[in-house]
């Protein structure tokens, strides 16, 4: 989708429901080519952790902070992808890559994620403006309630941050303020297909269930971040980088180069910080 903008529609929806759902965001030849990196790539594969939910259940991801020349850094500073936060984040200043996760949801093994806002994270790295953070979570394979896909509270971005305590490796949203969002906001399953894009705001409550199915549930998740907004406690330096974006042809036309070492991957036991 060259030359992809969003819509005044697009934004008011963000602005007042905490997230927009963009169908075909990525055509079907961009999506297979990260499905197959996604599968077939050492580097990223050799850089994959396990996170733990409560039970036990395990989900893979490869996390990293610099967004390269490959097929996956080549998405994260398209363009559209670009423009589209630079539309929808509060703030003037420049566009900046926080960092990226492929996350890997397995079939029957891919765990649950609690209830939290990404900000109950990102707080505790005293970055201070969250509405001048956000995610764009790429669809890479279908998404749906089978598969565990992503359940969000609809407005539930307009709370604030919400106390989050330790829920096992991960971190949780108090459950009864959860519970309190829930009796005037709806719950929604983001049921999406490969090649779609959600776009979410830092504090939008959501969680997902263990992928009990038979098919895997695999997706690119980018966090931005405005160059102003400067985290007082966080050792990547990306957050703060200005992004220069390349054109959204780039993915499919450029001679990409493999993800390596420079994308600076998080490796979990030596970082503390998960996300
Ligand atoms: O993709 C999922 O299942 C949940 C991911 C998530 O909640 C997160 O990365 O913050």
């Amino acid at each position: 989708m060259s030359n992809f903008q969003l819509t005044k529609e697009n934004i008011s929806a963000y602005k007042k429901d905490g997230y927009v759902i963009i169908k075909n965001f990525l055509q079907p030849n961009e999506v297979n080519k990260l499905y197959k990196i996604a599968t077939g790539d050492d580097t990223l594969h050799k850089h994959a952790f396990d996170l733990n939910d409560q039970t036990g259940k395990k989900t893979k991801l490869t996390l990293w902070y610099t967004p390269g020349n490959d097929a996956y850094g080549l998405l994260t500073k398209s363009k559209r992808m670009v423009d589209s936060v630079d539309a929808l984040m509060d703030g003037e200043s420049d566009v900046c890559h926080f960092h990226s996760k492929l996350m890997q949801k397995e079939p029957k093994v891919g765990g649950a994620w609690e209830w939290h806002q990404d900000y109950g994270y990102w707080y505790k790295n005293e970055f201070l403006f969250p509405d001048e953070m956000m995610s764009v979570m790429i669809a890479i394979t279908d998404a749906n309630k089978e598969n565990g896909c992503l359940q969000i509270i609809k407005g539930s971005h307009k709370m604030g941050r919400i106390e989050h305590g330790f829920a096992g490796e991960q971190v949780g949203a108090s459950q009864h303020y959860v519970d309190l969002a829930q009796q005037t906001m709806e719950l929604i399953y983001v049921e999406i297909q490969a090649g779609d894009a959600l776009f979410f705001h830092s504090n939008l409550l959501h969680r997902s269930e263990a992928n009990l199915s038979d098919k895997p549930r695999w997706s690119l998740i980018s966090v931005y971040n405005r160059s102003e907004n400067i985290p007082y406690n966080e050792p990547s330096q990306s957050s703060t980088v200005p992004l220069k974006a390349v054109p959204d042809e780039a993915l499919m036309t450029w001679q990409n180069e493999e993800i390596n070492d420079n994308a600076h991957f998080l490796e979990k036991e030596k970082d503390e910080a998960l996300k």
